[in-house]
């Protein structure tokens, strides 16, 4: 153990600044085979740069790896993990469809951990607000730099004894694109690797473009061992008690430990292109937000393209994906979760998905829900987390009408299932995780370098009460404040549970790399880069007297679309109401709908709610962020209420 604690005394990881490549430097990497005495079994290191060279040796040196794998995303590669996995018994084969696989993760590990992700910063206040006194932050934990180098000498050191070191290489964004961004992740998990194979360009091609490039995000992921040494499930290795997730802005730095699911170990995800992603962003004068991408184009032929930002689980990837029911409107995805936003020389603000596929909630989805996403999700695709069926597919709550008759469901869990366990049968969060490229309605400019141009914005969330079904913010100050003010009911893709409402400003909240309160400054400032779209509150949730949902939902959201459409063509279909413009009655397409819509319901001020809803957002603003939040954001709650003092 001294040896060990001596080792990595000498590679203090985190304590050095990126990795700069000396372009002068000759390598002569091409000799060895060995990474600081460590075997290469796979992959070549003379196609390491020197920077990423220095890195794999710092991970080797901490976590003692048997050997290191340096991916190059070939399908011979991609086969070895495959087989490796269904060997140790993390995957099992879905033989109903081409090339999936179905991994059950340890019941312990199945969500992100939002209460054990931190960003390090020098000072407290560069990556939280400071709350009132006595109340607790909820907007982001804050870890100091010696407390970062703890967390990883109490975890890291020798924790891939026994394993291999995987070395994976990936482009968020299209490889060679202005907007795009590389890191290196290095993985003890051959899921994390097939994962990121889907969900990033990964592989040699992203080695070759970092020799034109310096600049790459360091990820360090370990599954972890926990410290007793007893691996319970041993298909699905993680250490719950001790996971952390941790981000350094400023060395642009991800280390993470202990879980292998999702958002916490696929770290190009949440990790990378939303925490360090929006420091970057706010450095170099762009947005990286929580948000999804889609085209659409009018029966006129006529196509602009819309973000989207909803909190985790509130049908991003549904919308993304959209059948409009309104006639000859077309819908085209270009991403389902994340966008990087960047203003051209133009003054235009174009997007790029830095995705290449799609982490996608199962349940839920179906054939009556998102045709789309059924349409794509059934080849290349590993599942986690959802059941098992005896003809060799999948199924989870929502996909009822797909069962073909006769068949015996296992859950998620491995045990059989019928419709009477009183448990769900997959998990609330078990996800697909799937190419966007398969995607039958993938935008063609979908991976184009330059993004494509945003002409509006809409912020979104399961609000069953007293928000309608739409509204337009009147300024771009005034929809930055619609975003800060975001709540919505509580979903399972974190650890939270039960269904309050929550704040969740810009669907960001979970994924803030710096001070909240900076974040909406910089926000703010983007009106003085170039021309910002409109801005829209959506609200697909919003339920009647009778307790039912007011809207259908889904393909009828076009309607919607269809508003916001008009109102960027710069149509004079609304009227002003207490919170934005609202479509007056008349103003919302609802011809041939089936089902009769109460519009004064829909678009209703309940004044005695709005009035609650402004004291609450005052409350949330005041006790967490306090003088870290512009006071513009205040000045427009000012004048929120006095709307409402008039309805
Ligand atoms: C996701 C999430 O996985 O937001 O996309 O949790
Ligand atoms: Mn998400």
């Amino acid at each position: 153990m001294p040896e060990i604690i001596e080792q990595s005394k000498q590679v203090p990881f985190g304590n050095c600044p990126v990795p700069q490549q000396n372009k002068n430097q000759q390598s002569n990497f091409g000799l060895y085979s060995h990474i600081r005495g460590t075997n290469v079994s796979y992959g070549n290191v003379s196609n390491l740069t020197p920077a990423v060279k220095i890195f794999v040796e710092e991970s080797v040196a901490l976590c003692q790896p048997d050997q290191v794998h340096i991916c190059d995303g070939s399908d011979i590669e991609n086969k070895i993990l495959l087989k490796l996995m269904l060997d140790d018994g993390t995957i099992i084969p879905l033989p109903k469809y081409e090339n999936c696989w179905l991994a059950r993760t340890n019941p312990a590990d199945v969500a992100r951990v939002e209460a054990r992700t931190f960003i390090c910063t020098e000072q407290k206040n560069e990556s939280v607000p400071t709350p009132m006194e006595g109340v607790k932050g909820t907007l982001g934990n804050w870890i100091s730099p010696s407390s970062f180098d703890q967390a990883i000498q109490e975890r890291f050191p020798g924790c891939m004894k026994g394993r291999t070191m995987y070395i994976v290489p990936f482009s968020m964004g299209p490889l060679g694109s202005p907007l795009s961004k590389i890191g290196i992740e290095v993985t003890d998990s051959p899921y994390v690797v097939a994962s990121m194979r889907i969900m990033a360009r990964m592989g040699a091609p992203v080695l070759e473009q970092l020799k034109k490039q310096e600049e790459f995000v360091r990820a360090l992921h370990s599954v972890g061992k926990p410290s007793n040494g007893v691996i319970e499930h041993s298909s699905w290795p993680c250490d719950p008690e001790r996971t952390i997730i941790l981000h350094k802005p400023a060395e642009n730095l991800i280390v993470s430990y202990g879980s292998g699911y999702g958002g916490n170990s696929l770290l190009g995800k949440k990790c990378f292109a939303l925490r360090i992603g929006s420091t970057i962003a706010k450095r170099e004068g762009w947005l990286a937000e929580h948000m999804l991408i889609l085209g659409i184009t009018d029966p006129k032929g006529e196509k602009k393209y819309i973000t989207a930002a909803f909190p985790s689980a509130c049908g991003k990837t549904n919308l993304a994906m959209l059948n409009p029911s309104l006639a000859g409107y077309k819908v085209e995805c270009v991403g389902d979760d994340i966008a990087w936003m960047k203003f051209d020389s133009e003054g235009v603000l174009r997007a790029i998905n830095p995705e290449n596929g799609f982490f996608g909630v199962a349940p839920g989805t179906s054939v009556e829900t998102n045709p789309i996403a059924m349409a794509t999700i059934f080849k290349n695709t590993i599942f986690t987390n959802v059941a098992y069926t005896s003809d060799g597919g999948v199924y989870w709550e929502g996909m009822e009408s797909s069962l073909a008759p006769g068949v015996q469901i296992t859950d998620w869990q491995g045990k059989p299932w019928t419709k009477d366990s009183g448990e769900p049968a997959a998990h609330p969060n078990s996800r697909f995780c799937t190419p966007a490229g398969q995607c039958p309605i993938i935008d063609t400019h979908w991976e184009n370098p330059q993004g494509v141009p945003i002409s509006a914005i809409l912020f979104g969330g399961r609000r069953p009460e007293g928000v309608p079904l739409v509204y337009e913010s009147r300024s771009w100050a005034h929809g930055v404040f619609v975003g800060a003010a975001m709540r919505s009911e509580s979903t399972a893709a974190a650890e939270h549970k039960g269904k309050v409402i929550m704040h969740d400003p810009f669907a960001m909240r979970p994924f803030f790399g710096y001070n909240f309160g900076h974040y909406v400054q910089h926000w703010l400032s983007m009106e003085n880069r170039g021309n910002v779209p409109k801005i829209f509150h959506v609200n697909w949730f919003r339920k009647g007297s009778n307790g039912k949902f007011i809207w259908p939902g889904y393909g009828e959201n076009s309607r919607v679309l269809e508003w916001i459409l008009r109102r960027c063509s710069g149509e004079q279909c609304y009227a002003d109401s207490a919170i934005g413009r609202i479509p007056a009655e008349g103003d919302l397409n609802l011809e041939s709908m089936k089902v009769n819509i109460d519009y004064k319901e829909l678009f209703s001020l309940p004044k005695e709610f709005w009035l609650e809803e402004v004291s609450e957002i005052r409350n949330y603003f005041e006790s967490q962020v306090g003088s870290d939040l512009p006071e513009d954001i205040y000045n427009e709650l000012n004048q929120l209420k006095e709307h409402i003092a008039k309805i």
